[in-house]
This record gives structure tokens, C-alpha cells and sequence, in this order.
């Protein structure tokens, strides 16, 4: 486990050699923990605002759709998108873009911030990744000059709002199989019925995290979520980010794209390719009175931010389209987790 030291913090910068080796555990391992990149008075305050939606979230009667997706328990839960719960040290915290700026290079986006809620008396998950490899074979990847297995195009940055621990249920992971090539042609996401893969990468960890630390995690790493045995809710935060050539709205690295496209994407990055293949607004929604935080923020590593602001009267529901583009909806009345 990594620890910022005061300097860094003052510097916003993370010390070379300690970069190089949280950027080799990524590469390594699928993951690297440093400590206290979040002071605890703000985890404090945004569990609090979370444990808050959560009960208005689970009454009687209701099961999300990414519970019925996963597993009993185990939410996708939208974060507050308005002042005072937008905060930078969550969405522009530069020893956090430092590490991004460090693993996907220059040009990185942000792409997805979202909570991953485990609720006491959670099931299991099956065991599963979040992202696809970019490159699907060998030949593909040597096409683009990259070694094989492929480096991956997304870093999701786990930020733990009180300490992870077991009984509280980290994340449960298989270190390294992130490199494991046998899965980049699958359709699908989940391992299943494979035991020699598991095997093979066995034996698995658990993903503890002190509150105010951050996992930087390869997506392409095999996880699940476990039962949370604890009498409350465990709270983390999914901030996660794209490599600049990946154009997709959702952060794939499409291939043979259209030189034009690039070109357009390129000159407006808020620009990205559509499940449908076409080009528009691909940025995540928060509130005008958010501005602040993201125009106060340096940014030293050159990180694209990703935002668009809402004005009054429209106000972003952020319990709504969680998975879509935009990672919000925009609405007239109020917040609410009930569709209008
Ligand atoms: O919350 C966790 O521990 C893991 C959640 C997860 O992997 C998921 O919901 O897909």
C-alpha cells in the first residue's frame, strides 16, 4: 500500500519513483492502493449524502435493475451532482490525475463517476470484468505498435468513503488477469464455468482500501462483489478514466475509425462516437452551481474534465440514467429516484 507523503499532497505531485512503481503494480498486478488521497472530512460528508439515497433507494417492494443484473445488494448508485457534493478532490484531484496521466498517458478523459454501493446481507456477485481488451489478438495489437497481452485503455479509480475491510465487503479480485488473453475474443464479461481459469489465477484477494484511499485498478481485472456481513452499508466511489485515443462515449477503443471522425473528435473533445456510430455531446452532467470546483481545479497532467453544465430551472437527477450518456438526467421537478 502506497501513502502520500505532505509534500506530495502540497505539490500535487506524486514522486517519480513512487509513480513508476504504482504504474508497474497497475501493469503488473491490476491494481495498486495508496492511502489518504481523500481527507476524511469529505468522505465523511459524501457517505453520509450517500447512506441518505441509499434508504431512499431501498424500499420495500424495489430491487435495481444492476441488483437484478449482479446481485442482491450490490447497487450502481448514482452520486449527488450539485453543490455542495461535487467535490475536486473526487473529480479533479491531482495526485489522482497524476496516477491516470502516469497508467492511460496524455489526453486522458474523464468518463464515469458513480457509487458502488454494498448493502448489508448482499449476495455474491458472479465473477466478472468491467472493461473489453482493446486489442482482440496479437496481429491487432502489433498494428498499433502495442505488446501483447495489450496495456488497457481505462483506469477506474476506487475511492473508499470509510475503510473497506472484509467484513464490510471488498471487493473480492484475481490479481494479474487482467493479462489474461484467453478472455480478450469473449462476447461476454463473465468467467462462468471455467475452474482452470480460476485456478489458474488463484488464489484471489480482497480489495481493502482505507477510507480516504483510492484502488487504481486495471477494469480488465476479474472481480466480484461479495457478501457485506456488516450492519451498514459499504460506500465507494467509481471515478473512472479513457485513454485520448479511445473515442467511444463509453470509452472503447473503436479501431479503423474514420480519419474525419478523429479529426472532429479532435477538435472538439467533447465530441464522442455514439452506440449508433454517429458524433455528439458526450459529457457528464452536473450542476451549474458545480462550476467552480472544476474551473478552480489546476490541471497539471492536461486531464479533460469532461463536464457540462445545467442551468435552473433544469436540474440534474443523478438516481436516473446512471449507465447512459451523460451518467445523469436532466429534469424540471424534483431529485427523485421515481421516474417522472
Ligand atoms: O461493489 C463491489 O464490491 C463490486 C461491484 C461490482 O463489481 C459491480 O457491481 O459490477
Amino acid at each position: 500500500m502506497y501513502e502520500i507523503s505532505d509534500q506530495e499532497r502540497q505539490s500535487g505531485r506524486i514522486s517519480p519513483d513512487t509513480l513508476e512503481s504504482i504504474v508497474r503494480d497497475v501493469q503488473r498486478r491490476g491494481y495498486a492502493v495508496v492511502k489518504n488521497v481523500v481527507s476524511l472530512e469529505t468522505c465523511a460528508f459524501l457517505n453520509e449524502s450517500i447512506l441518505e439515497d441509499v434508504a431512499r433507494i431501498r424500499v420495500p417492494g424495489r430491487v435495481t435493475q444492476h441488483e437484478i443484473n449482479t446481485g442482491r445488494g450490490h447497487l450502481q448508485l448514482g452520486i449527488r451532482r450539485n453543490a455542495p457534493y461535487v467535490k475536486q478532490e473526487l473529480l479533479a484531484n491531482p495526485l489522482v490525475e497524476c496516477v491516470v496521466a502516469g497508467v492511460l498517458g496524455h489526453g486522458a478523459w474523464l468518463g464515469f463517476y458513480s457509487g458502488n454501493i454494498n448493502c448489508p446481507g448482499s449476495t455474491c456477485q458472479p465473477l466478472h470484468f468491467d472493461r473489453p481488451f482493446s486489442w482482440k489478438s496479437p496481429v491487432d495489437a502489433s498494428r498499433d505498435g502495442e505488446s501483447w497481452p495489450p496495456p488497457t485503455t481505462t483506469l477506474s479509480c476506487s475511492v473508499a468513503l470509510q475503510d473497506i475491510t472484509e467484513a464490510n465487503g471488498a471487493t473480492e479480485i484475481y490479481p494479474g488477469t487482467h493479462r489474461e488473453t484467453e478472455v480478450a475474443q469473449w462476447s461476454s464479461n463473465r468467467i462462468g464455468d471455467r475452474p482452470d481459469l480460476i485456478k489458474k489465477w488463484a488464489p484471489s484477494l480482497r480489495m481493502e482500501i482505507p477510507a480516504g484511499g483510492v484502488c487504481f485498478r486495471d477494469p480488465r481485472m476479474w472481480h466480484r462483489g461479495v457478501p457485506n456481513t456488516a450492519n451498514k452499508a459499504r460506500a465507494m466511489i467509481a471515478v473512472t478514466y479513457h485513454a485520448g485515443r479511445c473515442k467511444h462515449w463509453r470509452g472503447l477503443y473503436l479501431r479503423d475509425l474514420d480519419p474525419e471522425v478523429v479529426k472532429r473528435c479532435e477538435s472538439d473533445p467533447a465530441l464522442r462516437v455514439m452506440d449508433d456510430g454517429r458524433l455528439a455531446d458526450g459529457r457528464l452532467l452536473f450542476q451549474s452551481d458545480t462550476r467552480g470546483v472544476f474551473d478552480r481545479a489546476p490541471n497539471p497532467y492536461g486531464i479533460y474534465r469532461n463536464v457540462r453544465f445545467i442551468e435552473e430551472p433544469e436540474r440534474v437527477n443523478h438516481f436516473l440514467d446512471a449507465h447512459s450518456v451523460g451518467g445523469a438526467r436532466v429534469v424540471r421537478g424534483d431529485i427523485s429516484p421515481d421516474e417522472d
